[in-house]
């Protein structure tokens, strides 16, 4: 356990500086329960040579809904050095390893990825952390998941799936570092973006889409209950 050993040579040349900074935030290595044993920078925890040796990482994603029910997408900036350029669901980042982000039990840890994720929607996307309460955040399961991005870089992160839908309209305030485009979209909308060649989708928002997405968003006015809290760790 402990920390993960550092690569050498210049891995991040000709990457935009600002998400070479962001490459030094320190992320909560997991085993495969989700039981955190050390942390690792952003970088080492995202170079396939450690993620093939079984490096995994804790993760978090949010589905925003507005009051009508229509699901926030945002397309990844260009300056992203995991999958840039590509739409995905609203928001989604790292618990970091600091207090209020880090926790051992399931419900400490649910509660360290919800501080994460209103932290991240202020970041990415200007929404204000006045908008987005801790309480109205639904934790529904965790996914385990691998996915390369390119050559050098990927996922592997045990991945925390949150739902909000506030009571009122959030407001947006794009950060073009982060985010490049943003689009509301029902159900149908959806389904018609990923019928379109052109579009590219991220791994892990098509591996939630072809399992749960849309049942879950069909239950978001009825109710989501039985959906909510799962123990288990979904593996895809
Ligand atoms: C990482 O997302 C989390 C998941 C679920 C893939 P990201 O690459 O957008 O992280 P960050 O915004 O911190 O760069
Ligand atoms: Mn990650």
């Amino acid at each position: 356990s402990g920390a993960a050993q550092s690569s050498s040579g210049n891995d991040l040349e000709g990457y935009d500086e600002e998400q070479i900074r962001l490459m030094d935030e320190v992320c909560i290595v997991i085993d495969s329960d989700d039981k955190p044993i050390g942390s690792g920078s952003k970088k080492i925890c995202h170079q396939m040579v450690n993620i093939n040796k079984g490096l995994l990482h804790r993760a978090f994603s949010v589905f925003l809904f507005d009051p009508q029910g229509k699901m926030l997408l945002q397309q990844r900036a260009t300056e992203k050095i995991t999958f840039p350029d590509m739409w995905t669901n609203t928001c989604c980042s790292h618990p970091l390893g600091i207090p209020g982000e880090t926790g051992v039990t399931l419900e400490e840890s649910i509660m360290g990825v919800k501080r994460a994720a209103v932290r991240k929607l202020d970041h990415e996307l200007g929404i204000p952390p006045a908008q987005v309460s801790i309480e109205e955040f639904k934790f529904l399961t965790r996914i385990h998941y691998i996915s390369p991005s390119d050559g050098k870089w990927g996922e592997h992160e045990i991945d925390y799936i949150l739902f909000i839908q506030p009571k009122a309209p959030v407001t947006l305030n794009i950060n073009p570092n982060e985010v490049q485009d943003t689009r509301w979209v029902t159900p149908e909308d959806l389904k018609s973006m990923f019928s379109d060649s052109q579009l590219k989708f991220t791994p892990w928002f098509k591996l939630i889409c072809q399992s749960m997405l849309f049942e879950w968003w069909d239950h978001l006015d009825s109710g989501l209950d039985k959906y909510l809290n799962e123990t288990e760790i979904r593996r895809m």
